[in-house]
């Protein structure tokens, strides 16, 4: 059977002047397999799970929002090092955050602060000149002439001034730092912070510049959900590995264009570990699942130990409490659930039923973690209410716009991927999408490829209105949207507050975003990183009129 990259190949369509699908399958091809460690070889579950550290603040600073007050200040540094992420492999050679009294890591430590309660941080970068991934000079803004190690953290979710979110320009070189200041003014969620380096911000947070967020408030404290040692972050990032057990990051074969559309690795880390398990007692526990892959999706289930794939036999595996921005208005009970780069599920487990068990995490044939749960009996005092927390829906009526943006890929000859653009706009374009602070609108994003776009927007945070399948040839040809199946609202763990939301292939999707917090320049863009990287990224601009 021909495929439509080879239908192009063959047919010597020109590249540019073609919005193209793309069959993902081969764009793994480009990856060395050779050259990969095979992780299946590695025993499994005999790492515990790894917990990183809370960041404390190193010192208290005047906030900018109140001189008189002093507000903590943390100090982060950007740093190589290296680490176990298996007990028979060598330490891998990575960049990761430390902080004070913690030093290096992947994920960096855990920032766990309290909604209304502002902070500061130091970025500090103290990577060392040469970058040790395969940069691609080809891709915007990573020009030979531009610095290798540059950076810039920006909190995914945050609601912060311009200034403070770490626009993809605002990297610094080493030697240098910078003051950010996050008022923290929203829900209770889990958030994530990582590089934003325009066009190397895939390799950056390869090389594991990437950690957890989490704003508290006395709402979620109300609830009485799992908590303490029983609340746990699950950092999920996937890797190929050398050999040695080292970082292995694909390359084209072209060496002068080294940058591939997607990489997917066999080796998936929880917490900067492959195949751990976690000692659980059987009771609840509160799981902050966080997707911090380059471009893979998981696919979450939760089995019985013994069995070897299927789902557990005795209703729901678990629960889903929130979503990227915060908490549902009633848990969802869910046998699995799919999770894209950027995103972030809140889910509660309970391991009361399964007293003496091994439970596995697992993305369909990938096996992620275990859980051990002892047989003794506990006394389990945490809730989960039958109600969490209300989120009313915004009525399309208060939209003052609609924006039609369409996800575009373009391929060469071969048929390969080459750029990825939003409503077929550079980087550099002028800045099209300016929203009036306080204001609604409604963004229809129209999806012709083949794949599943994570689309992210700083700053804000929106609601799924529904997806509905479109003829995009008919779109392509004439602009119009040729609607070919029915309108589908979100499923119920996605109908809550979010930042990121999957506009699938062949699919239009819509969301409904109030433009609060702060007026300035910001972007939005696909979070699969490699996307993100060549050009599926715009600035916006929030506007006062
Ligand atoms: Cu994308």
């Amino acid at each position: 059977m021909i495929t439509r990259r080879q239908f192009l190949h063959y047919s010597g369509f020109t590249a540019t002047a073609l919005l193209m699908n793309r069959a993902p399958a081969l764009a793994q091809s480009t990856t060395v397999k050779a050259f990969t460690l095979d992780p299946n070889i590695l025993a499994k579950f005999v790492d515990p799970l790894p917990i990183p550290p809370i960041a404390r603040p190193d010192r208290y600073q005047s906030s900018p929002e109140n001189p008189a007050v002093k507000t903590p200040c943390y100090r982060l540094a950007m740093r190589p090092f290296e680490m176990k992420i298996h007990r028979d492999l060598k330490p891998t050679r990575m960049w990761g955050f430390s902080s004070q009294g913690f030093n290096s890591g992947f994920p960096g430590p855990t920032f766990d602060v309290r909604s209304g309660q502002d902070i500061l941080v130091e970025w500090v970068n103290e990577l060392p000149g040469k970058h040790f991934l395969p940069i691609d000079h080809n891709v915007m803004g990573a020009g030979a002439d531009q610095p290798e190690s540059r950076a810039v953290v920006h909190v995914h979710g945050a609601k912060t001034p311009p200034e403070s979110d770490g626009y993809p320009e605002s990297w610094i070189v080493p030697g240098k730092s910078v003051v950010y200041h996050y008022p923290n003014k929203q829900d209770a969620t889990m958030l994530w912070y990582h590089d934003h380096a325009m066009g190397i911000n895939r390799l950056n947070i390869y090389a594991g510049l990437a950690g957890a967020f989490l704003i508290r408030d006395s709402f979620e404290d109300s609830l009485n959900l799992p908590a303490g040692k029983y609340e746990i972050p699950l950092v999920l990032s996937d890797r190929q590995l050398t050999p040695e057990g080292q970082l292995f990051y694909p390359a084209s074969p072209d060496p002068k264009s080294p940058w591939v559309p997607e990489v997917f690795g066999d080796a998936i880390l929880v917490n900067g570990k492959i195949f751990p398990y976690l000692n659980v007692t059987a009771r609840k526990y509160r799981f902050r699942v966080l997707n911090a892959s380059n471009g893979r999706f998981y696919h979450l289930s939760l089995t019985d130990g013994a069995s070897a794939n299927g789902a557990s036999a005795d209703g729901a595996s678990f629960w889903q409490i929130g979503t990227d921005q915060g908490l549902l208005p009633a848990p969802v009970p869910l046998q699995e659930l799919m999770i894209a780069p950027g995103e972030r599920v809140d889910l509660v487990v309970d391991f009361g039923g399964h007293r003496g068990k091994e439970m596995i995490l697992r993305s369909d044939s990938f096996v992620i973690m275990q859980f051990r749960v002892s047989a003794d009996k506990v006394n389990d005092t945490s809730s989960m209410p039958a109600a969490l927390r209300p989120v009313p829906k915004i009525p399309e009526s208060q939209a003052v716009k609609t924006r039609l943006l369409s996800l575009n890929e373009y391929v060469n000859r071969a048929g390969e991927p080459v750029l990825m653009l939003l409503n077929g706009k550079y980087w550099h374009d002028p800045v099209t999408e300016r929203p009036s602070l306080n204001t609604i609108e409604i963004w229809t994003l129209i999806n012709p490829t083949d794949d599943s776009h994570p689309i992210h927007l700083h700053l804000v945070r929106f609601q799924i209105l529904d997806r509905q399948k479109y003829d995009p040839s008919t779109y392509q040809s004439t602009g119009k949207l040729k609607f070919t199946g029915p309108v589908v609202p979100p499923e119920a763990n996605e109908a809550g507050w979010k930042d990121t939301v999957r506009a699938e292939p062949g699919m239009v999707t819509r969301i409904i975003v109030p433009f609060e917090g702060y007026p300035g320049r910001y972007v939005w863009h696909c979070h699969i990183l490699e996307h993100e990287d060549n050009e599926m990224m715009r600035p916006y601009e929030v506007i006062t009129d």
